[in-house]
């Protein structure tokens, strides 16, 4: 299961685990995009099941999960990748619409699928959840604050977890990508595609495929092997405030 997989990061995953010939359930908000992707993934063999729900809204995403056939409900993989930025600017300048928006998606939506899917992979012995956290959860950059610190906390929650699992099979991986050329920047300067752009000028970013390819890596260690976190940067990239541009 990939949350917000109509785009980037997520996208990625649905075609890389595609081509690894898993069964997927792809969520997203975008119906619409969903069944463009499932499409074309079933168009190469993939079985595909999407859900549309926002992860934000609890109930909507319990009605989701609890509404899959029987066939489809031992979850073996689970990609807590939907996520956002808003803004960047001071703390003492931002805007709570946007702060809330990112704590509500990038912490509470993350614990709201983990809550939901977890319990089945413990009772069964087996399953992996791949947080995408970030390089920007590991040390704030200027006027990323807020963002920043929902990728911490994506980090905490994932260590947490991996604790409270260590009595079971179940593994889990925080990866923590660097700058990722996708939607993410066009979302955070809320549609100023010019901005966005500038992101990723005079360096040659990653993309979503290069994180969805570590994330089947990781799902497909060995039983005895859990990679706990990845840290994958640009070349050019030193931190997530240190950018070396051409
Ligand atoms: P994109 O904007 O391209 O994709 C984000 C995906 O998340 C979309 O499918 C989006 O769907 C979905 N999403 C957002 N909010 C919600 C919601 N409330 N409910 C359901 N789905 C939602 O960005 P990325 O692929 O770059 O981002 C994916 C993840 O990777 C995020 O967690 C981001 O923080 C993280 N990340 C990104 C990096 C980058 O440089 N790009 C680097 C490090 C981490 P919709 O179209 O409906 O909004
Ligand atoms: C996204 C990467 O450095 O823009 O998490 O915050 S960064």
């Amino acid at each position: 299961m990939i949350t917000g997989a109509t785009s980037g990061i997520g996208l990625g995953c649905a075609r890389k685990f595609a081509a690894n010939g898993d069964r997927l359930i792809l969520t997203g908000r975008n119906e619409q995009r969903l069944e463009e992707i499932r499409n074309e993934l079933v168009g190469k063999g993939t079985q595909v099941l999407t859900l549309a729900f926002d992860v934000r809204d609890r109930e909507a995403a319990a009605r989701s999960v609890n509404s899959l056939p029987e066939e489809w409900r031992d979850i073996d993989v689970l990609v807590n990748n939907a996520g956002l930025a808003l803004g960047l600017e001071p703390e003492y300048e931002g805007s709570w619409e946007d702060w809330e928006t990112m704590i509500d998606t990038n912490i509470k939506g993350l614990l709201t699928m983990t809550r939901l899917i977890v319990p089945g992979m413990v009772q069964r012995d087996r399953g992996h959840v791949i947080n995408i956290g970030s390089v920007a959860g590991d040390a704030a950059y200027p006027n990323g604050n807020v963002y920043c610190a929902t990728k911490s906390a994506v980090k905490a929650l994932s260590d947490g977890l991996r604790l409270d699992v260590a009595n079971t099979a179940v593994r889990v991986t925080n990866l923590k990508p660097g700058l990722v050329e996708t939607n993410f920047s066009n979302v955070r300067f809320h549609g100023d595609t010019e901005r966005a752009a500038n992101v990723y000028k005079g360096i040659t970013p990653l993309t979503g495929d290069d994180i969805a390819e570590v994330a089947v890596y990781a799902a497909n260690a060995p039983a005895h092997v859990q990679i706990a976190e990845v840290l994958i940067l640009a070349t050019h990239q030193g931190s997530g405030s240190v950018i070396y541009r051409k």
